[in-house]
């Protein structure tokens, strides 16, 4: 046991202590005692969380986000300097969006009279200050443990969040012993938020008097059993329920589930109908509206994170809004409904369910009929490639999704229902998918992952990187690439907005994606004809059984 580095043994104190399973990291020279001290405890089978080496920064970002995904867990990541934060780019964006739990460091770089082009003293959090909820440089005065101890602290306090410390090579090659349990300061534990019952009532006589009620769930499904109370909460009041795909908040095979029809546009029409909405953990980020709500729909805003960094809701301030845990808040809510309804109510919303099945099950088999027509289709279309994965997945398959121009088809071809089986990104960079499914896998050994992305987010996620790991780390996944030869959502807006038909975002004469698996000792397939996508699917996912990770390249319809 490497008994010199003092403050590292500290820190895998803390990191045992907060539930921390692995370290995502790459190396530089200053976090070389980090690495060699968890080696030297796993070595000697000595509590600590496994290190993960990740080929790229983003790789390690993405990976965390998937693992925190997966398990609940707070994250670990560390990496070189400067150069290796500014290398994690647009996955640190993804993880403050998906609210990730997670504290990631590097040494500070160069020399401490450095200054920049203002001649200010140079400040290494500058460079991702937007993306995280505090970031700190470790002063000489101060001390290793506390330092660490408030950066869990703020990065598990709800809404979470990443944080960054910049650590002075000293205290990471620092020799002191370690700080003894007795002199830790303790961390303070916010009290869970208490749900404001007087609040909840007056949402439930909202709701209740409401024609046309609709619950809308941005992330309630991070805890498990957020679905199935929002279940009973849709179906006491027989309310439709529209979903995100960024988590399962209610299953998508539900009756309640408000499903487009295949042939309507963006949005969905029940947001146009809707007298209440209730909106539950839901940020409505860069994206515009879906579609606009009537001018005098009543908003319900129920969320772990009401102040949305200045995010608005529709354009419109909510009519109530509750800071609550969704987890506690959406039991309570449905408790107290079903107090306050009455027989006549009962009936009425027993109805309204009742034609919303009938519904559900007339536009589910629209899309079923649709795919099913694509079945001899060339090229091979987005709905039969997803239908296919629908067929070919158990129910607990995790599917970790960042498909962006077939989104839609994607979230009405696949039927997911279980808990914790559908995993997207709720940041806007691509390239989030193949690192994100080797997170998730080191999450969840015994479950099959499947991840789906367009070819230009294959690329975007340093394959390499993420097959590498999955290979040493026996994390093996399957990655599906939608492959439209482009940038199809790029080229779809330009299309539709400016009349512009060539831009020269296609991807021409496309790598061939399955030689990069097989350089990186995966399985890598490429189809182009609709009759051998299931043969493909299988033949990859006994791969991925077998414990190679799987590259399948579906060469699909150019939109
Ligand atoms: C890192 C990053 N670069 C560029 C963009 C802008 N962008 C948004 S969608 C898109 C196209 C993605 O292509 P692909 O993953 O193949 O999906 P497709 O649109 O073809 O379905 C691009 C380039 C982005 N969101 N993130």
């Amino acid at each position: 046991m490497s008994e010199e580095y003092g403050n590292i043994k500290t820190l895998i104190d803390i990191m045992n202590d907060n539930g921390v399973e692995f370290v995502f990291f790459n190396p530089g020279i200053d976090n070389v005692p980090v690495l060699e001290t968890l080696a030297a405890y796993q070595a000697q089978g000595e509590k600590s969380p496994r290190s993960i080496l990740c080929l790229d920064e983003f790789v390690a970002m993405t990976a965390a986000h998937g693992n925190y995904m997966a398990s609940g867990k707070p994250q670990v990541v560390s990496v070189h300097s400067e150069l290796g934060t500014l290398q994690i780019g647009g996955a640190l964006h993804n993880a403050q969006w998906g609210k990730v739990p997670l504290v990631f460091f590097t040494e500070s770089y160069g020399p401490p009279q450095r200054t920049n082009w203002r001649g200010e003293p140079f400040d290494q959090g500058t460079t991702i200050r937007n993306f995280v909820k505090w970031d700190h440089y470790l002063g000489a005065d101060e001390d290793f443990g506390d330092v660490f101890r408030e950066a869990f602290r703020i990065a598990t306090t709800e809404p979470y969040g990443p944080v960054y410390l910049a650590l002075p090579r000293e205290a990471l090659w620092s020799k002191n012993p370690a700080t003894s349990p007795g002199k830790k300061k303790k961390t303070i534990k916010e009290m869970p938020t208490e749900t404001d019952t007087a609040t909840l009532s007056r949402i439930a006589d909202m709701l209740i008097m409401a024609e046309n009620p609709l619950i809308v769930a941005g992330y309630s499904g991070r805890n498990l059993e957020s679905v199935p109370s929002l279940v009973a909460l849709a179906e006491t009041l027989g309310a439709h329920v529209l979903t995100s795909d960024i988590r399962v908040n209610f299953p998508n095979t539900h009756p309640l589930a408000a499903l487009l029809s295949p042939t309507t546009g963006f949005g969905n029409p029940l947001l146009g109908k809707a007298d209440v909405i209730l909106a539950i953990d839901y940020d409505m980020h860069y994206a515009s509206p879906p579609s606009p709500s009537l001018p005098n729909t009543k908003i319900i805003h129920v969320d772990i994170d009401t102040a949305k960094k200045g995010v608005p809701l529709w354009g419109k301030k909510p009519d109530i809004l509750l800071k609550a845990d969704s987890s506690q808040a959406i039991p309570a809510l449905t408790a107290i409904i079903m107090r306050k309804m009455s027989a006549i109510n009962r009936e009425q919303f027993q109805k309204r369910a009742q034609a919303s099945k009938s519904e559900h099950q007339k536009l589910d088999g629209e899309w079923r009929t649709l795919a099913m027509s694509h079945a001899e289709r060339k090229p091979i279309s987005a709905h039969w490639l997803s239908h296919c994965i629908d067929e070919v997945i158990d129910d607990d398959t995790i599917i970790v999704n960042q498909t962006i121009s077939p989104s839609t088809i994607v979230a009405h071809q696949i039927h997911r229902h279980k808990p914790g089986t559908l995993l997207s990104c709720a940041g806007g960079c691509i390239g989030w998918a193949s690192g994100a499914a080797l997170g998730v896998k080191l999450a969840a050994p015994d479950k099959t992952v499947i991840s789906l992305m367009g070819d230009g987010a294959f690329i975007y996620g340093c394959p390499e990187a993420s097959l590498w790991s999955a290979g040493l780390y026996k994390a093996p996944f399957l990655a599906v690439i939608y492959n439209n030869r482009g940038y199809g959502a790029i080229k779809g807006l330009f299309r539709e907005k400016y009349d512009v038909e060539n831009m020269g975002a296609d991807i021409a004469s496309p790598p061939d994606y399955s030689l990069i698996a097989r350089a990186n000792n995966a399985y890598g397939r490429m189809v182009d004809d609709p009759a051998d996508v299931p043969k493909a699917l299988k033949d990859c996912l006994a791969m991925v059984r077998g414990r190679q990770a799987a590259v399948l390249d579906v060469r699909i319809d150019p939109v």
